[in-house]
């Protein structure tokens, strides 16, 4: 990858010495400095491998004492410091710019407490988000989260970047679900923002900021959060649908007929799901070639009570020509195999070369319209083509949570390059300022979008947002040249 993405100068910050490496060794055990150069290769690089900072140290603290510690002297001397979770990030913001050291909350990985009663399940940042589900799916619950790279991402990571996911439909956005936090500043204070109260209205909500804030604002080593039952019965049914248009009357229906239990109401274009076929061993769930697909999961106490409801749902938009085609998982391989044409879509359309991502909330009477106006851009410059391997643009596709008006919009390409960037930016941007979305839906800013915050938030907005970064962290010293 060429170094496109360094467009600013390295700041004012000081350079890592033997001083400080030695320092460090008497806050942390052995295993927590990692020095040598090809260990630290996969920090310094990003999921999508666009990335690649210059750090020649992380950090593993085990304990928010520890992270005190390293903050107090970082801000002290004036050293950069990037937080970094799981490394799954998709906006560049989880790597460092320059030589910043990383701090991985990677050892911080254990559940601190549980209540049954109450659901409500207190952790360590680091602890894996598939780790922190199957922890508590021993218990008959489930966290309210869940994404692709549930593998790798921490909950600290999750909050930290504020993920929706795959249900959010359902379980709502972190700032609700998210009780409290343990924070550590940039100068090193400890801050207990840990409550396990739903209701507590002592004051300004704190733990809200640094919820999406992607370690700009302090470090968080532990969350408090509400976690649902663990759904006794689930479906899922992958339907093809012939038009945009139809997929907004089967959410319609899908919300009339399916109520409480609608737990996931996902989008794939008839391109991403060619893209899964060509990439994966899976079989097709449907012969019916469709521009659209979507994926609909219940979720539910009462297995007869949902499967009738679902037949019901199934049966109004097969009468009423809504969806043409479809199938319902019958066993839990099936039901994994229709998810896995949604979940895959990431992981198999970076294998042509370079993806540009675009994660926008769009109204959702034009939330694909951008989709198409995008293709017709490039067709107009005769830039696309999925055969010809003279053309620079493979293929622009779209998908995403249809249910929360959010759209992933990815343009496939044979490599990065400047002309294709000129045609995306700002155009992307101008198209969703004019309809009043998101350039921003779920996965941040990082790296790749600060210089656009202003298509989404006005001068007033970013005029607020710099100072709260200068009162929590007057030296920028976290996660510098990202977010604003
Ligand atoms: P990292 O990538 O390590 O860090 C992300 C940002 O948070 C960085 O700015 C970092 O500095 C900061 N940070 C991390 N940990 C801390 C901490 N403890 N304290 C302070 N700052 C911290 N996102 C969605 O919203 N929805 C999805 O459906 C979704 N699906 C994905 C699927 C795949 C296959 C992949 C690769 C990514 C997906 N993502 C999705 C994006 C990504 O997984 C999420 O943003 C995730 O929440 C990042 O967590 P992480 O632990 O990997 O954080
Ligand atoms: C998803 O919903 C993730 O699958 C990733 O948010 C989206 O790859 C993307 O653009
Ligand atoms: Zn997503």
């Amino acid at each position: 990858t060429a170094e496109w993405y360094r467009t600013e100068t390295r700041g004012d910050y000081a350079r890592l010495s033997e001083a400080d490496i030695e320092h460090f060794k008497t806050i942390l055990p052995e295993n927590g400095l990692v020095t040598d150069v090809e260990d630290i290769e996969m920090f310094n690089t990003d999921w999508m491998r666009k990335f690649r900072g210059q750090t020649q140290l992380v950090l593993k603290p085990t304990s928010a004492e520890q992270v005190s510690k390293i903050l107090s002297y970082c801000n002290d001397k004036k050293l950069a410091v990037v937080p970094q979770g799981g490394n799954t990030g998709l906006v560049g913001g989880s790597v460092p710019l320059y030589d910043e050291i990383i701090l991985s909350l990677s050892n911080m990985n254990k559940v601190r407490s549980f209540d049954n009663v109450s659901g409500i399940l207190v952790a360590d940042a680091g602890v894996i988000l598939e780790a922190a589900d199957m922890y508590l799916a021993e218990q008959g619950f489930m966290f309210p989260l869940d994404l692709g790279a549930k593998g790798s991402c921490h909950i600290g990571g999750n909050v930290a970047t504020n993920a929706g996911g795959l249900r959010l439909l359902r379980y709502g956005s972190l700032h609700g679900s998210v009780l409290g936090l343990e924070v550590v500043l940039a100068n090193g204070k400890v801050v207990n923002m840990l409550s396990k109260l739903r209701k507590d209205n002592t004051g300004y909500d704190l733990k809200q900021l640094f919820i999406g804030s992607e370690g700009t604002l302090g470090v968080i080593t532990a969350v408090s959060i509400l976690c649902p039952q663990r759904p006794a019965a689930k479906n899922v049914a992958y339907l093809a649908v012939e038009s945009y248009e139809k997929v907004q009357q089967a959410f319609i229906a899908a919300k009339k007929d399916l109520g409480e239990i609608l737990s996931a109401f996902e989008l794939m274009d008839g391109r991403s799901q060619g893209w899964v076929q060509q990439h994966c061993d899976l079989t097709r769930p449907v012969d019916t070639e469709s521009p659209f697909f979507i994926l609909i999961e219940t979720a539910g106490s009462n297995k007869e009570h949902d499967d009738a409801k679902l037949e019901a749902f199934l049966e109004d938009v097969m009468e009423q020509e809504i969806v043409c085609d479809g199938v319902v998982a019958s066993d839990e391989t099936q039901f994994q195999n229709l998810w896995a044409w949604r979940e895959r879509i990431t992981e198999v359309i970076g294998k042509e070369g370079g993806v540009y991502k675009y994660d926008i909330s769009i109204p959702l009477p034009q939330l694909y319209n951008i989709v198409d106006d995008l293709r017709a851009v490039f067709e107009s410059k005769d830039m696309i083509s999925k055969t010809d391997a003279s053309k620079p643009v493979v293929d622009v596709i779209g998908y995403g949570h249809v249910g929360d008006g959010n759209l992933h919009l990815n343009i496939m390409t044979r490599e990065y390059s400047e002309r294709i960037s000129q045609v995306l930016e700002p155009w992307i941007y101008e198209w969703v300022s004019k309809v009043h979305g998101s350039i921003s839906a779920e996965h941040g800013l990082g790296l790749i979008k600060k210089h656009f915050i202003q298509y989404s938030k006005d001068e007033d907005n970013v005029y607020l947002m710099k100072q709260l970064k200068n009162a929590y962290d007057p030296n920028h010293i976290l996660n510098p040249y990202k977010y604003i």
